[in-house]
This record gives C-alpha cells, structure tokens and sequence, in this order.
C-alpha cells in the first residue's frame, strides 16, 4: 500500500505539467533611443529568448500567463551626455526605476529588478521619461530580462 501511494506521489511530481515561462530581449535602434515628448514605452524589438510568449516585440508588454512570482531585470546604456531615465511597470504602478544625469562621461550604464507578484493577465513593461533616452545602438547594451520564479 505504501509502495502504490509512492508511486501516485511521484507520478504527480514528474507529470504535473509545468509552465514554463521566461524571455530576455534588447533594445536595438542603430543609436538613441529618443528623447520623446512624453512618457514613452521602450519597446525591446529584438528577442534573445521568449518561452512561453508572455512578452511582446512589438508593444514591449509582458503579460503574465499564470498567477506566480515573476523576476524582471533591466539594464542599459545612458551614452551619457543625455539624461536617460527608465522605469518598470506594473499595470500602471511605478515599481522601480534607475535614472542617468547628463554628465561628460559617455561610458553611463545603469539598470534594476524586481521580484513581483502578478496576477494572471498583469502587465508589465519599461518605460522612458519623457525628454530622457537610452543608447539602444546594436551593441547588446539595453535589455530587459523577466522569468516565472514559481506558479501560484
Ligand atoms: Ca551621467
């Protein structure tokens, strides 16, 4: 009888089926990315991985398939004679930010994370201050990383 109980537990272990999901992409523009007039968001048009397809080229949204903790990263290149100020996104929240001053160093890099709790259908993305930009110049600089931690 014990041996029959082991067998289910591990069956559930090995067979329950797993979201997987998972992205990292970059922002990749030939040069600067703005500055714009308003609040922008930054979309990263170029994708390294995207399991599961939660992310999207071409809004920059991530939309969170499950209900889980989530893990986001952001990194950029200020090309620091520009302010460059970015922020992530949840639905409409701040959550966390990293900004650049203008500054005659060029060499500027900058970047955040945070571990979120979402909800199915939450979204999540960068945005870019208005008047700010970043330096999105094919060189691997500016990404934007996020992955399922755990379902809920
Ligand atoms: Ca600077």
């Amino acid at each position: 009888e014990d041996f029959k109980q082991n067998k289910t537990a591990l069956n559930v272990l090995f067979y329950t089926e797993k979201t997987m999901v998972a992205f990292s992409t970059l922002a990749e523009y030939g040069g600067a990315r703005g500055p714009f007039d308003g609040d922008t968001t930054l979309v990263y048009n170029t994708l390294i991985a995207n399991v599961g397809d939660a992310y999207s080229a071409s809004t920059g949204v991530f939309t969170a398939p499950v209900a889980g903790v989530y893990c986001f990263i952001l990194s950029y290149h200020a090309g620091g004679d520009h302010n460059a100020k970015l922020m992530l996104i949840k639905n409409s929240e701040l959550i966390v930010a990293t900004s650049d001053h203008k500054s005659n160093e060029p060499s500027d890099n900058g970047g955040n994370a945070a571990v979120l709790e979402l909800k199915k259908g939450d979204q999540v993305y960068v945005r870019m201050a208005a008047g700010t930009r970043v330096w999105a110049d094919g060189y691997q600089h500016t990404s934007f990383s996020g992955f399922l931690v755990n379902q809920m």
